[in-house]
């Protein structure tokens, strides 16, 4: 199996982000994607190969414009207001009920409008790293298209809370639905699966209202775990996407056997769309020992996932998502990589 990776991502690594009313220490840093990175080379998974260069286009078939303008320039904007050493750029003020999105407005309006929560800072290399991580996606999406029974984009940031026009969740622009999109305007019909603790807020609201994606995700209820606002089993989709969402969210400390019958439910869901391709959102911090998550799989679950995936027999688009334990990490995604691959 191909692995895209970019070094690109080692800018992108702001230190801190604003949390339970205080800064803390950033979870998601560059050493998550190194350690996995190396990992794949030690298992011998595949080679790991630089991504090519897709352009702007394939992004602007999921975002906004405003958005995607906003983020190619908002480190700059920030540095004019508050000086070139500043600290990374985080919003501190929304357009919540009542007031109203400014779209052309100075950089502190504009974060506001964008962004939807403190978590999500932009430094310098932001925008380089979010570009590579985009072709990262699109490299494996190539790759699975053009007949490799599997591909793993190795990127961060991560991208399945980034809806059309808002940031937020470590996300930038959505990986997953860019690639998704790829495959549909190539005349595939695509199948989405989101693994990750945190339901994929961005994606489903990307494809909520077309039937010719499916998205299903499996994550904490959004009663209790980010990102609080989306991700409740009631959200089916509508009009013409009437049926072509699924959420499962499930309760806290949940464990393989919980878990597992929810992947069952979403691989029959799956089975009965039809798609050609399969796009897995694989976060990992659906581990016991994930420092900002509540579930309990273990290490050995990650190997039946993937066995469990390879029964659908489609080609599948591994992106990596989240995942924070820096120990278990590198092992536990090699696991799903593994399972599928050796099944
Ligand atoms: C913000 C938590 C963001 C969760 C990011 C994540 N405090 N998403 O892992 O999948
Ligand atoms: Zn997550």
């Amino acid at each position: 199996m191909k692995t895209f990776y970019s070094p690109a991502h080692l800018d992108h690594a702001p230190p801190e982000e604003f949390e339970g009313g205080r800064m803390n220490p950033a979870v998601e840093v560059p050493r998550r994607v190194e350690g996995v990175k190396a990992e794949v080379e030690r298992r011998k998974l595949g080679p790991i190969l630089a991504p090519e260069d897709f352009g702007m286009s394939p992004i602007a078939r999921v975002h906004d414009a405003g958005l995607v303008r906003f983020l190619g320039e908002a480190s700059e904007l920030w540095r004019k207001c508050y000086g070139e050493d500043a600290p990374p750029a985080i919003p501190s003020s929304w357009p919540a009920r009542g007031l109203r999105n400014r779209f052309d407005g100075d950089v502190e309006s504009r974060l506001g409008t964008y962004a939807f929560d403190t978590a999500t800072p932009i430094v310098k290399g932001t925008w380089a790293a979010t570009l590579a991580a985009v072709n990262c996606s699109l490299s494996a999406a190539n790759t699975v298209a053009e007949g490799e029974r599997a591909a793993f984009a190795l990127a961060r940031p991560p991208g399945h809370h980034a809806s059309a026009d808002v940031f937020g969740g470590y996300c930038y622009l959505n990986n997953v639905a860019i690639a998704a999109q790829w495959f549909v305007d190539r005349g595939m019909k695509p199948a989405i699966l989101d693994v990750d603790y945190h339901h994929g807020n961005g994606t489903q609201s990307i494809f909520y209202s077309r039937s010719d994606v499916l998205f299903v995700s499996i994550h904490g209820d959004p009663s209790f775990a980010y990102p609080h606002f989306l991700g409740f089993a009631d959200e089916t989709g509508e009009g013409m996407g009437e049926g072509a969402n699924l959420n499962l969210p499930l309760p806290m400390y949940s464990p393989w056997d919980v878990y597992s019958a929810a992947l069952d439910t979403a691989l029959a869901r799956i089975r009965a769309f039809g798609p050609d391709v399969l796009l897995v959102s694989l976060g990992l911090d659906t581990f016991e020992g994930d420092p900002i998550s509540r579930f309990r799989l273990r290490s050995e679950d990650y190997l039946r996932m993937g066995e469990r995936l390879a029964t659908l027999k489609l080609p599948v688009h591994f992106q990596f998502e989240g995942g924070y334990n820096l120990d278990a990490l590198p092992a536990i995604t090699a696991n799903v990589l593994e399972g599928f691959v050796s099944s």
